[in-house]
């Protein structure tokens, strides 16, 4: 009886916990930048409502208010048509073009905020944040560690980093992919990145890729 019980309890704990982070991603406020087309598609979740006049705010940094120069799209109009097929808020997302100011310098990296907002912040607020360049700079995204690219960091990008490092013959790496294997960052890949690769593909408690000490 009582084991039943406990039982019981440990599946609604579980279930609430399911919810709880179904609900948040579905409700979540998403941007999605697209560099070469110079634009960002923007989404809330269907269940969330705005209501009144709308506005939808992009702007570089983190800023709770931000300087005007750092705005980069500003559009307002009410629930109704900001909801629409078309409109700021469709269902589906919609591809705001941000008329190049998503350019940043070759290995520079910024931090946008994208906010939506009722006119009294108060029966609407959502904000997320996207990044653009970064470490890769106008390379494709890749994630340090993950030299073959599959976006997983395993003992198989070990592997790679130190074959790639005591030379195997006819093993060749893409430029991507040897930013990948460079972990620890000196422009040099070597046994050391294996080794870094192989303790984080392993859960090694505090090692974070890239090493930057
Ligand atoms: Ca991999
Ligand atoms: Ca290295």
């Amino acid at each position: 009886m009582k084991s039943s019980i406990k039982k019981l309890f440990v599946a609604c704990a579980a279930v609430s916990a399911i919810t709880a982070v179904s609900a948040m991603s579905a409700s979540a406020l998403t941007a999605t930048p697209d560099t070469e087309a110079n634009s960002v598609k923007v989404a809330l979740g269907s269940s969330e409502t705005v209501s009144g006049e709308t506005t939808i705010l992009v702007f570089k940094g983190t800023a709770a208010v931000p300087a005007d120069e750092d705005i980069i799209y500003i559009n307002q109009a009410d629930a109704e048509d900001a909801k629409s097929s078309n409109g700021f808020l469709a269902p589906n997302g919609t591809v705001l073009p941000m008329d190049g100011s998503l350019d940043v310098a070759e290995g520079e990296e910024q931090v946008y905020t994208v906010r939506v907002a009722d006119q009294y912040g108060t029966n609407g607020y959502y904000e997320t944040t996207f990044k653009v360049g970064g470490s890769g700079g106008d390379d494709p995204d890749f994630v340090y560690g993950d030299v073959d690219l599959n976006t997983k960091v395993n003992t198989a990008d070990a592997n790679l980093a130190l074959r790639y490092a005591t030379r195997e013959a006819g093993l060749v790496l893409s430029d991507v992919q040897q930013k990948a294997a460079d972990v620890d960052l000196n422009t040099k890949i070597n046994t050391a990145d294996a080794n870094y690769i192989l303790r984080y593909a392993t859960r090694e408690a505090g090692l974070v890729l890239p090493v930057t000490k």
